[in-house]
């Protein structure tokens, strides 16, 4: 029997991306009864406005071991735990699937209480301190799939965050291509100073030879 041509293997891609990081606040004095100072909000959520309680099975918050109780499990959006304390130290924030297969994806963020900033420090703004990251599903299940695309679907338009990611990205660029620029005249330069040595040397050489012959 003839064997069945080989599909051909299509490779499956998914891309979902988040922000997370915490928002922080002075509580204005450092409280007597603990000696916490701040109260802050840790979280992670879509940077598209996107449901991703579909996809998203639970959203596990590990906080330092100081916390009662540190392995904090949210089950449904906002994905979010709010504290009090007085340290700042690294959350890490994994996140479990629907589909068992999907391997958890863990983000680790340094929570931020102090700011090097009169207004911050004393409490007036809160400090936000937040990053965008890129969730990736390569050949996710049919069942994944499904939620994926209906998690797409159920977004409520524009989603504003605290960041400008958009502006962030811009000035990455630009700060890149200025360094690239930079780069190329150093080595202009040093291209150069390379050119007059090396003439400066064989002139050198040239006059040895002379001293080589009389001698
Ligand atoms: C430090 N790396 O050693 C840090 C740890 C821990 C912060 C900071 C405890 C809150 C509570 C709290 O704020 N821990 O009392 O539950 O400085």
């Amino acid at each position: 029997m003839a064997s069945e041509p080989k599909a051909a293997k299509m490779s499956n891609l998914v891309i979902k991306p988040v922000v997370f990081g915490s928002v922080s606040r002075y509580l204005g004095k450092k409280r007597e009864e603990d000696g916490h100072t701040h109260s802050w909000t840790v979280y992670i959520k879509p940077y598209m406005n996107e449901d991703l309680s579909v996809f998203v099975k639970r959203v596990e918050f590990k906080l330092h071991d100081s916390y009662v109780n540190p392995r904090r499990m949210v089950n449904r959006p906002p994905y979010e735990i709010t504290e009090t304390g007085w340290g700042e130290f690294e959350i890490q924030i994994k996140l479990t699937f629907i589909d068992p297969q999907e391997k958890p994806v863990t983000f680790y963020h340094l929570l931020k209480l102090f700011f090097p900033a009169p207004d911050l420090i004393q409490g007036k703004k809160p400090l936000v301190w937040e990053h965008y990251d890129e969730m990736l599903f390569l050949e996710p299940s049919a069942m994944m799939v499904d939620a994926l695309r209906t998690a797409k679907a159920l977004s409520l338009g524009i989603h504003k965050h605290d960041t400008d990611f958009e502006a962030v990205k811009h000035q990455t660029h630009e700060d890149m291509m200025s360094t690239r620029r930079k780069v190329a005249e150093e080595t202009e330069r040093l291209r150069d100073t390379l050119k007059v040595k090396q003439a400066k040397l064989e002139q050198l050489k040239e006059e040895l030879n002379k001293y080589e012959v009389v001698t």
